[in-house]
């Protein structure tokens, strides 16, 4: 036995496992190479969408359906090696969704984390847990598990944004739950800005204790994000695999922002070519700011503002920024890490 190769079958062996299978038993020999692989295996594909082309299609499904009819406007962006699943990576989603001016995406929860990244339009919103929370351009927003949320446009002009959440992952645990609000939107408890004035000033209330394992804060607005990057820049202090690359946080335990998705935002500066990574979290990418190109196994992609590309798990990628790039990333690292599973391979840097 090998754990790469099958045992040859014999017309014995053949007999047998026909008569048991009737009982519904199978031999682990037969399949042990394809189910415990030396390294990770995936129909998942590197691939990129142009944000140009996402937003023609968006606009045309804007006159097609209303927000309220299709509880939400989504194009779902769909992995070219796993059409039909509704997947980004093996484990993830990814969709753009469009709010129309004057319209609302009605109340509703899930046991599904999902996260919003501003990509298109400013000054939708968004409410969460009975507060409002206005999105911009390169903003990132939570929606913690099993959290009320509606969105909402009273702005004049259409806005876009990614939506990332972890629907493969609670279906592979068959642990979806979903349902709607009684009202198209939530009763607001809370002022606009009370949860990143009470969470994100790093002060905590005093005896603030939580049960949630996602962040308290709901908005981490791109200004204070860019801000951090573009004063850290002068110490260019550079990681040759990442450039400058910071986590978001929840700022109750250090963890990731959401128990499932880890979200992140790096830094490139001009002319900068990183050193080949590997890890085992397949992850979507969003170019916030720069054009460059990304080299994923043997495959490049250019890319521009907006733009969403995914590289999967355990395969070598490596940027390259023509101008200052910064690029907002998400993948499960969050949950692999808590299952002990996470492992990167930085080549020799
Ligand atoms: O905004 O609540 O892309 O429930 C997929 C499912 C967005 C949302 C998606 C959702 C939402």
């Amino acid at each position: 036995m090998s754990l790469t190769e099958k045992p040859a079958i014999t017309p014995e062996r053949l007999a047998f496992y026909e008569k048991i299978d009737k009982e519904a038993f199978t031999p682990l020999w037969e399949v042990m190479s394809s189910i415990i692989t030396p390294e990770p295996k995936s129909d998942c594909q590197p691939h990129l969408w142009r944000f140009a082309n996402a937003k023609a299609h968006l606009l045309e499904a804007g006159g097609l359906i209303s927000a309220k009819a299709a509880e939400r406007r989504v194009l779902i962006l769909e992995n070219p090696g796993l059409r039909g699943t509704s997947k980004i990576t093996t484990s993830l989603y990814a969709g753009l969704q469009l709010v129309m001016p004057g319209e609302v995406a009605p109340a509703h929860r899930h046991s599904q984390t999902a996260l919003r990244f501003v990509l298109d339009g400013s000054g939708a919103h968004t409410a969460v847990n009975g507060e409002r929370t206005e999105m911009r351009y390169g903003d990132f927003v939570i929606t913690p598990p099993n959290a009320w949320h509606d969105h909402g446009n009273e702005t004049r002009e259409s806005m876009i944004w990614l939506d990332g959440l972890d629907i493969p992952l609670v279906s592979f645990f068959d642990a979806s739950f979903a349902e709607g609000f009684d009202a198209e939107a939530q009763p607001l408890t809370r002022e606009t800005g009370d949860s990143l004035a009470r969470y994100g000033a790093n002060m905590l209330p005093v005896d603030f204790e939580t049960k949630s394992a996602a962040s308290p804060i709901f908005n981490y607005p791109y200004e204070r994000s860019r801000a951090a990057l573009e004063k850290m820049k002068e110490q260019a202090d550079w990681d040759p695999c990442h450039g400058l690359k910071m986590r978001y946080v929840n700022p109750n335990d250090g963890g990731y922002a959401m128990p499932t998705m880890a979200t992140f935002l790096q830094l490139l500066p001009k002319a900068f070519q990183t050193a080949a990574y590997r890890a085992t979290d397949a992850t979507v990418f969003t170019v916030v700011e720069g054009t460059g190109r990304s080299t994923i196994g043997d495959k490049t992609y250019e890319w521009g503002p907006k733009d969403i590309f995914v590289a999967p798990s355990w395969r070598w990628i490596r940027h390259e920024a023509d101008e200052e790039t910064v690029i907002f990333s998400y993948s499960d690292r969050a949950a692999q890490e808590k299952l002990g599973l996470f492992r990167q391979d930085r080549g020799n840097n």
